[in-house]
């Protein structure tokens, strides 16, 4: 779809991002630094053991512990029904541990005091007396008849949760017993965690005079925070305010409603006083939204000549101690279904077991889209697996099986609509920027003198941006989103949104699309975004759906604004409405390109000299149903070279070539893509939340965990291409998770194919050099 010609549009132009002069200058205004007159403090108790009876909680020596004010347990919390809170994946999850713990780190009592120390001290002073129990860690184990049932609350005993399915399980059964090739493979796709730099936390700040309860939280998604906690609290909703203030990294783990919260919320009812709460490093890592945790089986066949024919995945998915992935109500494991990515698959059949194990709740989070990574991991493994059963090149066989350009719109064997694409284009761009027939050539050259380098291809499809609200709905709310525009009579715009960043860039990017519409600059277009009591209802910023839905909303309630306008400017241009047209930025007699108006002056009028009968004012409001999701799209290569003496692999090259449709802000864009191949890079080589087998979280801190450094990342080289969305109004398509989701493919296949000659198939990421070095030596490469 063509943009409306406009000579001065900011849309597609490396606007410097207008939140950034407050950020770099250390006046963000995060949780933390949000201090409230009579203030307290909460600290949670948490459990040692994965799985243990509570035999008894002592809190005597807490209370007596100067400047604690109040000690809560599961059993007080019990009273006042609110031990156990609905997950939004339709599962209920203890808020304060009864009966028993069912992983380590479990939250079991919260303490307020008058300073974050007394809290803490009192955390301390809590005696509970455990009684341990069988733990399970691993979801296969979870499934054996004999193993222990964690979750007692729940009619079914044991601890399968549900099954999910989609495809035509007989017509792909058929297909791969007549495919000339078969591969099968287990691919894991590891626990891993977003670990933002701000750690969760909120104030609860309950006013006993007016019964209004302010909640300060750091929420991707406060107007769902809103009407669910007045669902659960039973407090009316208008007295419920959730202000969501500058967000320090969210993606993803700073969507579902954590026990500390609602703690927090019950504590300031009893004390009539604000309670903080906000989480350390180690219990961001140990206790919210964990990612993945994907155990997939995989079958894909073909056509000896590499066309391909089915595809079938069988995937146990371990969620942990309860169901707590936020994901929309009718997709259980997701938008895993786009797992037959960038093919044209004639038949496919995907089927998902949830289970329960002594583990953190979580699963949807880490610039996921609803478990697109782990469907793209699996699917851009698996042909690479085939190229290599073939004999073929793997870029040879990706381009025979894309979908071609031309089928768009294009309706895949799983269900899924995609909007548009092209894919073998991003691909050749990519190919050509990495140079990579000369890449082929010295890889053969390499490997006769026994050096071990590899090139890595993942041509992903990601699925973004719901609704469509027929279809998406969260805990029964359902997927739109919005925008609100005040025109103030000098032309400024105040614009706000039911999204919330968290560093995204919103209020730079909102505002090219809004002045790109109305003709004014982005100076003059102030974004606010995260206060539930003056923006418009929206379900919040996750599944990089802000661009595809409130970037919409944006662009139709700006040109809803605009029709107010026409019809002012036609009264001040004494002229009939429809020989009134919108050229440059202006309002112009047709034909009489010198009698004209600007934006600004028509704003104006709206106040001062609106028509005889017209409503003064120039505002509106826009919810945007989105159609159809958004399908970006893009090629990653990589080139690795592997030191055989210790399995370290050092990524050589990336070039990222990626397609998000209409680019509102290419700098931002880049960002987005740099951020996500970072963290692509660091699940690929370096994280993994680990447990043993009594259910201890291995990986609690950053020197367990590993973020890469800038010492450690390698220089992405980045182009795209623009093949915009046929159904959004600019012809935009969500970005922001597009290189989590698409890289860690490209850097497992430049190891594996480093290391093909040598038989190998299939690496499980982290990608450690221990790993390496041990298959190295198995192969008599090293010592
Ligand atoms: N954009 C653009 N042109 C496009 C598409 C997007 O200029 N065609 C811009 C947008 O205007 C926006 C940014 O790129 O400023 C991301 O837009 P979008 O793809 O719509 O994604 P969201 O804004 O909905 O962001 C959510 C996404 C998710 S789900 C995770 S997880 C993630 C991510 O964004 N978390 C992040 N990127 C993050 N970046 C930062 N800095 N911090 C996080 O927590
Ligand atoms: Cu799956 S992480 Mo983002 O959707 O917030």
């Amino acid at each position: 779809m063509a943009l409306p010609e406009q000579a001065h549009a900011v849309l597609g132009h490396p606007v410097r991002r207008k939140e950034d002069m407050r950020f770099i200058q250390g006046r963000g205004r995060y949780l933390d630094d949000i201090v409230l007159p009579r203030m307290a403090y909460l600290a949670l108790v948490r459990s040692p053991y994965a799985h243990a009876r509570i035999r008894s909680i002592r809190v005597d020596a807490a209370k007596a512990i100067p400047g604690v004010l109040a000690v809560i347990t599961g059993e007080d919390l019990e009273e006042l029904g609110l031990a156990w809170m609905p997950t939004l994946a339709g599962d209920k999850q203890m808020v304060l541990a009864v009966g028993k713990v069912l992983f380590q780190y479990q939250e079991v009592a919260a303490v307020v005091g008058e300073t974050r120390e007394a809290a803490v001290d009192g955390a301390q002073a809590v005696e509970v007396d455990y009684e341990p129990l069988p733990v399970v860690v691993d979801p296969f184990r979870a499934l054996e008849p004999d193993a222990p049932v964690l979750r007692e609350d729940r009619e079914q005993k044991t601890n399968h949760i549900w099954h999910w399915e989609v495809g035509d399980r007989e017509a792909t059964e058929e297909a791969l017993r007549r495919s000339d090739v078969v591969i099968r493979e287990r691919i894991r796709f590891q626990r891993v965690h977003p670990a933002p730099l701000e750690p969760c936390g909120c104030i609860a700040d309950f006013d006993r005079i007016t019964g209004r309860l302010t909640l300060y939280v750091t929420s991707q998604a406060p107007h769902a925070y809103r009407t669910l906690l007045a669902l659960v609290t039973k407090l009316p909703e208008h007295m419920i305010r959730v202000i969501s203030p500058d967000i320090g990294g969210g993606f993803g783990n700073k969507v579902a409603i954590y026990p500390g919260y609602v703690c927090a919320v019950v504590a300031s009812m009893m004390l009539g006083r604000p309670v903080k709460w906000v989480e350390t490093r180690t219990e961001n890592l140990t206790s919210t939204s964990f990612a993945r945790d994907y155990h997939m089986m995989v079958e894909l066949g073909a056509t000896r000549e590499g066309k391909v024919t089915a595809l079938r995945v069988k995937t146990i998915a371990d969620h942990g101690a309860f169901d707590a992935s936020a994901n929309p109500t009718r997709f259980p494991a997701g938008l895993f279904s786009i797992c037959t990515g960038s093919y044209d698959f004639p038949v496919a059949f995907a089927e998902v077991d949830a289970v329960y194990t002594n583990k953190a709740p979580g699963g949807i989070s880490y610039r996921c889209s609803f478990r697109v990574t782990e469907a793209s991991y699996l699917i851009e493994r698996a042909m690479d697996i085939l190229a290599d059963e073939l004999g073929m090149d793997p870029a040879e066989l990706r381009r025979r099986n894309f979908i071609p350009p031309e089928k768009f719109p294009y309706r895949s064997a799983l269900g899924w609509t995609y909007d548009s694409g092209n894919y073998v284009a991003a691909l050749d761009r990519a190919l050509e920027l990495i140079g990579y027939e000369e890449l082929r050539r010295e890889q053969e050259e390499r490997r006769r003198r026994g050096e071990l380098m590899g090139i890595g291809i993942s041509s992903y499809t990601e699925i973004v941006g719901a609704g469509p609200s027929h279809t998406f709905d969260i805990a029964g709310l359902k997927m739109f989103d919005s925008c609100e525009i005040r025109v103030h009579p000098t032309g400024k715009i105040l614009a706000r949104f039911g999204t919330r960043h968290q560093g995204q860039g919103h209020e730079t990017t909102y505002a090219q699309i809004i002045a790109h519409e109305l003709g004014v600059s982005v100076e003059d277009v102030l974004v606010e975004e995260g206060d539930t009591d003056t923006a418009p209802y929206g379900l919040g910023t996750y599944a990089s759906r802000s661009t595809p839905t409130a970037g919409a909303a944006a662009a139709m309630c700006a040109r809803r604004i605009r029709e107010k306008a026409r019809k002012i400017a036609a009264h001040l241009l004494e002229a009939a409405e429809e020989d009134i047209v919108w050229e440059e930025g202006r309002f112009i007699v047709r034909g009489v390109p010198g009698k004209s108006v600007t934006f600004p002056q028509v704003a104006f009028a709206a106040y001062t000299n609106p028509p005889p009968g017209m409503e003064p004012g120039l505002e509106a409001v826009y919810y945007y149903d989105p159609p159809n999701l958004t399908f970006p799209f893009g090629t990653y290569v990589c080139v690795v070279d592997i030191d055989k003496g210790t399995g370290q692999v050092k990524v050589r090259r990336f070039v990222g070539v990626d397609d998000c449709g209409t680019v509102i802000n290419p700098m931002i864009v880049e960002g987005q893509i740099h951020g996500g191949l970072t963290e692509g890079f660091a699940i690929a080589f370096m994280q993994e939340i680990a447990y043993d087998e009594n259910g201890n979280c291995l990986s609690s801190n950053f020197t367990e965990y590993l973020i890469p450094t800038a010492v450690e990342t390698p220089r992405w080289e980045l182009d795209r291409t623009v093949t915009p969305s046929p159904h959004h109004p600019l012809g935009a398509k969500g970005v922001g998770e597009s290189a989590n989701v698409g890289s860690p493919a490209a850097f497992v296949n430049a190891v594996v194919d480093a290391l093909s000659h040598l038989g190998v198939r299939h690496i499980d990421m982290p990608i450690t050099p221990w790993k390496i070095w041990r298959i190295l030596r198995e192969h008599g490469i090293t010592e």
